[in-house]
């Protein structure tokens, strides 16, 4: 019989939600009612949810189930009418945001850690997205971690068992709990947004592509729609089956992590395409033939080349990018004759400029790109509209991405990330910078420096700290922010960039086009000096 327990809890001060939600080591997560605490403090900060629908899905990574249990219980002792949860757990976030709004749900739970490693001992994440179907804004967000410190009890529904590796419906006391295909709706609303008949057609006459899972969330996702639906061949996808510890694999797709993919990318034997995705299926790798795709350079691409997607013929209303993002996107949307928002990295700021139709498309320099179909970024979407302008162009990628570096010019753009530095360290660097922003203008021709600030232009609400930008005379930018996803010490991130119009001057390797910024950005921050490290961990 299932029954309503009301359990004693004391409060953990560490629950603080962070770029995407709250992550924490699997150990953390699996403490005596750490889950828990968090789960209900989320409910505590709500209202209005009875007999109300909940959508629940995760990854599938290490501990996925459990929780996924866990939140169906304490959501029936609160009072939701229903649970929409995939079938063992699983919704990619795309996904699982598209299925809040189909369902007019009133939000929902994703379980990931996204791109962090996965395991006994990686990440655990918890995530809450609201009725729109994205991740809730701060100021929901600053009201969760409130409670958190001050919870007492969450209420558990005990006893029954429910299914979810069934498709299905069942009762858990007063509550419903659907069990659904994961992949279904989400294909179905794929088939609305791109022209899947011209994708087809060039798969039948010989494009190849190799789409690598990860052995993450989007395996299912991609081989449904790029070799069922779509008729690419069998093979196309690899590694597509999701496994808890993603096979001890990094699932963050990019070019450290993928090199495999890189190489055959640039090797005789290349494809037409390469793509790649994340743990939770909201970032995307593109690669094509002898040509790796910048996330910034795909956004500005998309943007430019929207009209050719059925979803998107009418033209964007306008583009928003994450403040670090490069500004390769501005030049369309100038080109366009519409706007481009500057955001506070993470995608809880694209959602009020989507609702409220100021925005269509969005993306972040961090491999996530998406548009007004769903309220996250999405992975197999952004593979998907690539697929939709390379049928449409009928040319490779290399020529495509060459002819917009023409008319455009090019934003040379590198990211340099210092993992697991200690934090104390990370915090006096990033405060010393911020001593130097009135001191920095004018020397190394810098022309302007600040800390970021945004201000919604829908909500009103203004969101500070987000990062120290330099700007320099010639256009060209250095950004320091610390992360806020990662789970050991601190990360700090570096953003470099450099804007090249000389048309002779288009094809210069990355790291060499910058170079003289990436010296500049190590002295300015005393970076070595303050963390004890001469080189990067990571280079984007
Ligand atoms: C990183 C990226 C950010 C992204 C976030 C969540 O955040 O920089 O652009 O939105 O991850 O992506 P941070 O704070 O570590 O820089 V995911 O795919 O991890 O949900
Ligand atoms: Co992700």
């Amino acid at each position: 019989m299932a029954k309503i327990e009301t359990v004693s809890t004391t409060p953990f001060q560490d629950q603080k939600p962070g770029t995407s939600g709250l992550r924490k080591k699997v150990p953390v997560f699996q403490q005596p009612h750490y889950a828990e605490n968090f789960i209900q403090s989320i409910f505590d900060s709500l209202d209005g949810f009875a007999g109300k629908t909940l959508v629940l899905g995760g990854d599938g990574r290490y501990f996925n189930k459990e929780v996924a249990e866990k939140v169906i219980r304490i959501a029936a002792a609160n009072g939701f009418g229903r649970v929409l949860v995939g079938k063992d757990a699983l919704l990619s976030t795309p996904a699982a945001s598209n299925v809040i709004r189909k369902n007019k749900a009133f939000g929902g739970i994703i379980l990931s850690a996204s791109h962090n490693p996965g395991g006994p001992d990686g990440d655990f994440g918890i995530k809450y997205n609201a009725s729109n179907g994205g991740p809730a804004p701060e100021k929901i967000t600053d009201v969760i971690f409130a409670r958190t410190k001050t919870i007492s009890a969450y209420k558990i529904m005990t006893g029954d068992t429910v299914d979810i590796g069934k498709l299905g419906t069942a009762k858990l006391g007063g509550m419903t709990v659907e069990v659904i295909d994961p992949v279904a709706d989400y294909a179905q609303l794929m088939q609305t947004l791109f022209d899947f008949d011209a994708i087809a057609a060039s798969f039948k006459a010989g494009f190849r592509m190799r789409f690598d899972a990860m052995h993450a969330i989007t395996g299912p996702y991609a081989t449904a729609i790029l070799e069922g639906i779509l008729g690419a061949p069998k093979g196309t996808v690899v590694n597509g089956t999701p496994l808890p510890d993603f096979g001890g694999h990094h699932p963050d797709p990019n070019l450290v992590y993928c090199k495999d993919l890189y190489d055959l990318l640039m090797s005789k034997e290349a494809p037409d395409l390469g793509a790649a995705s994340d743990g939770d299926g909201d970032r995307n790798l593109i690669i094509g033939r002898n040509r790796f795709v910048t996330p910034s350079d795909s956004l500005a691409l998309l943007a430019a080349n929207a009209r050719l997607v059925p979803a998107y013929k009418d033209g964007l209303a306008g583009i928003a990018r994450s403040m670090p993002t490069s500004a390769a996107a501005d030049r369309v949307a100038e080109k366009l004759g519409i706007k481009c928002y500057e955001t506070p990295t993470g995608w809880k700021f694209f959602g009020n400029l989507l609702d409220a139709g100021l925005a269509t498309i969005c993306g972040e320099e961090s491999s996530g790109t998406g548009s007004n179909h769903v309220r996250e970024k999405d992975g197999v979407w952004a593979v998907l509209f690539w697929l939709n302008i390379l049928a449409r162009r009928k040319e490779s990628v290399e020529a495509i991405v060459d002819k917009h570096w023409r008319d455009y010019g090019r934003n040379y753009y590198s990211r340099h990330d210092y993992e697991a530095v200690d934090s104390a360290a990370a915090n006096g660097l990033m405060a010393n910078l911020r001593d130097s922003i009135r001191k920095f203008p004018g020397t190394h021709g810098i022309k302007a420096m600040d800390d970021f600030a945004y201000d919604d232009p829908v909500d009103k609400s203004t969101t500070t700290g987000q990062g120290i930008r330099i700007l320099f005379d010639n256009g060209g930018r250095i950004v320091y922010r610390l992360s806020g996803t990662g789970t050991e010490g601190a990360t700090l991130r570096v953003y470099i960039e450099h804007y090249e119009a000389d048309p002779a001057k288009l094809h210069i390797e990355t790291q060499t086009a910058l170079a003289p910024l990436i010296t500049l950005s190590h002295s300015l921050a005393d970076i070595d000096g303050r963390t004890g490290r001469s080189q990067p961990t990571v280079i984007t």
